[in-house]
């Protein structure tokens, strides 16, 4: 018999093998406890986190305000269902929309949830505004785009692994490259053609930032051809990149904005559609919903997560540490072949390691990264994401800048 308060993360590592699906493949490292911009492993090794849960820990680990909100709550009232009101939810959905800036809010829980949403709102708006014949709705996405899970989702994924032998697909998407405007205003020409789903950096590509103003062309593409410029910030969003919203960095509203991970500083499954009354109002009593989307736990944690956002400035310091982080990053290049290349926006970066795409070079270099106290992951095989918490100091972030030089200068293929 195991005694839970005792195992090594050997022990653990095996336990996840034998009985947990093996969805996965985790670096092998055991965690068990987060404060701010560090984890700890059930040996009691300290490491910096620059991976932030994909993102979803924007505000540090366990942020007392946040965990507070959910502890307070927790004790009152979790879970009222959507069939009678609470005294929660109207009043967390007139902060969010007015901190967004849009007439409404659809609460969701997770993030490929809310794709799901803000594809079912655009093609009811296709059908009951824009004219549509029945089920012929059409939604450009892009090659290489990641949005989520699900059947539907994984319909227009272009990775093999995310869709190989989960057929049959749902129809009603054209997918085109991803940062070519041209192929935009071509696809846009299509009949049907009710809106464009897009990740505004594509994160699972590899931190693919797209060239300055493709942004604001495709909004304004859509804009002409009468299409819903639907922006996929789970990602991207609550000040990862250097503003609260990527888009913001090309002044762009979208039509439909798509929010989870950090929406809730990691602490607790929150994701959230924004539209103007025009598009929200499509959809009817009973026509959409979910058990747990904007319970009173969800709409308290949600809140206070924001407010972190505001108060600590952490869209500034995103910026401010990003621009200093790549330049540290690209001094390392200038001493190493292992290196290509270090890209990102904020604090949402990546380093491209000289090597093919099936080589190890990638991992092992994290595995070294994770024994010298910093914990990162590769994707797609030779690039390496780097996305630490926002709450991270000048200071910390020197320390990590030595931490992967000293890591990349002595590392052996
Ligand atoms: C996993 C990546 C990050 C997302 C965008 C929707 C969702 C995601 C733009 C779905 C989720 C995740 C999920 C995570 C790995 C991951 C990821 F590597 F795939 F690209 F974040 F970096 N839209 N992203 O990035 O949100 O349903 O998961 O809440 O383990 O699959 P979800």
């Amino acid at each position: 018999m195991v005694t839970l308060d005792k195992l090594s993360s050997e022990e653990l590592m095996q336990l996840e093998d034998r009985y947990g699906a093996h969805n996965y493949h985790p670096l092998p490292v055991v965690l068990t406890k987060g404060e701010g911009v560090y984890v700890w492993d059930v040996e009691g090794k300290k490491y910096f986190d620059f991976l932030s849960a994909y993102s979803a820990v924007n505000q540090g680990h366990c942020h007392p305000k946040i965990v507070k909100a959910l502890i307070d709550q927790a004790q009152t009232l979790t879970l009222t269902s959507r069939a009678f009101y609470n005294d929660t939810l109207g009043v967390y959905e007139k902060f969010v929309a007015e901190y967004f800036g849009f007439d409404k809010v659809l609460p969701m829980n997770t993030g490929a949830e809310a794709v799901e949403t803000a594809i079912k709102i655009a093609r009811k708006w296709g059908y009951e505004k824009k004219g549509v014949a029945e089920n012929q709705a059409q939604i450009i996405v892009c090659e290489q785009n990641f949005h989520g899970r699900t059947t539907t989702i994984i319909s227009f994924s272009s990775d093999p692994d995310a869709n190989t032998n989960f057929g049959p697909f749902t129809p009603g998407f054209i997918r085109i490259p991803y940062n070519d405007l041209d192929a935009l205003a071509e696809a846009a020409k299509q009949a049907n053609v009710i809106g464009f789903l897009v990740e505004p950096i594509q994160g699972e590509a590899g931190v693919y930032v797209p060239d300055e103003g493709y942004l604001a062309g495709a909004k304004e593409i859509c804009s002409k051809n009468n299409i819903l410029f639907i922006a996929d910030e789970v990602q991207t969003g609550i000040a990862r990149t250097g503003k609260l919203l990527a888009v913001d960095h090309e002044n762009v509203k979208p039509d439909i904005l798509i929010l989870g991970k950090a929406i809730s500083g990691g602490v607790y499954p929150v994701s959230a559609v924004f539209a103007n009354d025009d598009i929200m109002m499509v959809i009817k009593p009973g026509q959409h919903g979910s058990t747990f989307g904007g319970n009173p736990l969800a709409a308290k944690v949600a809140i206070a997560a924001l407010e972190v956002v505001t108060e600590e400035k952490l869209a500034e310091n995103s910026e401010r540490l990003g621009q200093l982080f790549r330049k540290e990053m690209n001094r390392i290049i200038e001493k190493t072949d292992l290196i290509l290349k270090v890209r990102g926006k904020g604090l949402l970066n990546a380093i491209i390691v000289n090597d093919t795409e099936d080589s190890k070079t990638a991992w092992n270099l994290c595995v070294e990264l994770k024994n010298n106290g910093l914990l990162a992951k590769p994707t797609h095989g030779n690039i390496i994401r780097f996305a630490p918490p926002l709450v991270m100091t000048e200071e910390q972030l020197m320390e990590c800048v030595a931490i992967i030089e000293k890591t990349i200068l002595e590392f052996k293929k």
